[in-house]
């Protein structure tokens, strides 16, 4: 049997046994299929059922998570930790709490995962949980009684040693905060590294906030380099207003770029003289309202509902708020419109379909997996401080960050090079992640 034939063997075995969870399907097609060179070379992963086993989740939760709103009525949410891979460490990787959440949501999230916490270099495995609960319009109350509702089962699957989860979509160190202190209470233990994204006051690390926003842009402007171009006066648009879209917006504002629209999931606003990042922060961070309030503050920008935000001209593209945010015909916008590069904030936020026209057209992908992975290393970074009970300064972590981010370019530029790839990014990340994997794997026997 060829080895071609084997990948797609394995994919449709794992569409046969995840029905209907068509996100897991889509990123682990795109994973497999770039794997074709490397298991070429290597037949032993093959006869170890590497493959098999790499798209097989270790364990599988799922839960209820009861709780009472503020008029008093019961409401119940579902609950899932999905525990993907621990060939390198414990499993790693953040909770969602969005209304979309489904086991398939979190399997193509946990599967991902695997490989990026892998190419971070660090001791990490891959997980990842969540809720369908929705944290929009709830109140302050009602958040703190659903997050100690859920941390009533998840306490007895997670640990330092075990796995350990941390922030993602409507997960903030707010809920970090009432998760962890459910965790204490439960367990009678002051287990710092059990949950990253803490807050500063609990033993949380300075930086972790801003760390996937920047480190996205780290990647950025290592990609850029690599191609003879850079981040100065170039003119982005960056989709979401959440933590990672705030610090992108942050960071590439500092190297000299223009950040001219940003949206929601109810409309985008563009302001053709940069967007004011103070503004959004008052209006995301603090107040916690809609990004239309920002023409509020700046009557000359726009605000649009019902248009995609990927139609406005800009020469890079940072999509940080979901998955398939560009899909096909957005791509052809920005192709049409000029842009160079995209960088991917948010997991898996390109379609396969709009990846390859990227790549066809010449324009410079920097994919999720290596891109936005400043945000679980420096989840590492807090844990390696919880263990030795010290904290490091904003400025150490921040260039902790910068080396880690410059180190992946690096290696994901060289493996696509060496697999004839060049500057396909995409199945750089994906080899290079996998062969970590693989070859911890590999040492362990068949377990
Ligand atoms: P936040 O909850 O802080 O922000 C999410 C943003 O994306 C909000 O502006 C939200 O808009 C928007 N958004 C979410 N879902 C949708 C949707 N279905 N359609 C349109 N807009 C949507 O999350 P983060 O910033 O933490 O996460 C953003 C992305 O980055 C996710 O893909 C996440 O997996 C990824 N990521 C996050 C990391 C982290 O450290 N936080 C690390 C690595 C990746 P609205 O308020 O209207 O819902
Ligand atoms: O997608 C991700 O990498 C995250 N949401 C962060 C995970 C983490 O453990 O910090």
């Amino acid at each position: 049997m060829s080895n071609i034939r084997k990948i797609e063997d394995i994919i449709e075995i794992v569409k046969k046994r995840n029905p209907g969870e068509i996100e897991f399907h889509q990123a682990v097609e795109e994973v497999l299929f770039s794997l074709r060179p490397v298991i070429k070379q290597h037949p032993e992963y093959i006869k170890s059922g590497i493959l098999e086993r790499i798209v097989e989740p270790e364990r599988q939760i799922i839960f209820s998570v009861p709780w009472v709103d503020d008029a008093g009525n019961v409401q119940v949410n579902r609950g899932f930790r999905v525990q993907f891979n621990s060939a390198i460490g414990p499993y790693k990787g953040g909770l969602r709490f969005h209304p979309s959440v489904y086991l398939g949501i979190i399997k193509f999230l946990g599967f991902e995962q695997i490989f990026k916490n892998a190419l971070t270099g660090l001791p990490i495995g891959g997980g990842k949980g969540g809720s369908d609960f929705n944290p929009k319009g709830k109140s302050n109350e009602e958040i703190m009684r659903f997050c100690q509702s859920f941390m009533l089962e998840l306490y007895r699957h997670i640990g330092q040693f075990v796995d350990i989860p941390a922030g993602d979509i409507g997960v903030g160190s707010r809920e970090i905060g009432y998760l962890y202190g459910q965790y204490k209470r439960i367990r009678n233990s002051f287990e710092a590294g059990v949950l990253t994204g803490k807050g500063l006051p609990i033993s949380g690390s300075l930086a972790r906030t801003q760390a996937t926003g920047y480190g996205l842009i780290y990647f950025v402007r290592e990609m850029l380099k690599a191609n003879n171009y850079n981040l100065k006066d170039k003119t982005v648009i960056i989709s979401g207003s959440g933590n990672v879209a705030i610090y992108a917006c942050e960071k590439i504002q500092e190297y000299g770029a223009k950040v001219v629209a940003m949206n929601d999931s109810n409309g985008f606003i563009y302001d053709k003289t940069g967007i004011n990042l103070a503004t959004i922060k008052k209006i995301k961070e603090n107040e916690r309202k809609r990004i239309s309030e920002y023409i509020k503050y700046h009557p000359c920008a726009e605000y649009q509902e019902g248009k995609s935000i990927w139609s406005i001209k800009c020469d890079l593209a940072l999509p940080c708020a979901t998955q398939n945010d560009i899909d096909i015909k957005d791509a052809k916008h920005l192709i049409d419109n000029g842009c160079i590069a995209i960088g991917e904030g948010a997991n898996m936020p390109t379609t396969n379909e709009a990846i390859k026209i990227f790549h066809k057209n010449n324009i410079l992908v920097a994919p999720s997996k290596a891109a936005n992975a400043g945000g679980v290393a420096t989840s590492a970074l807090e844990m390696a401080q919880n263990s030795m009970r010290l904290s490091w300064s904003f400025e150490e972590v921040n260039r902790k960050l910068d080396d880690i981010m410059t180190r992946i370019f690096k290696d994901v530029n060289e493996v696509s090079k060496k697999y004839n790839l060049p500057s396909n990014y995409v199945a750089g990340a994906n080899i290079s992640g996998f062969l970590r994997v693989a070859e911890a794997m590999m040492t362990q026997g068949i377990v």
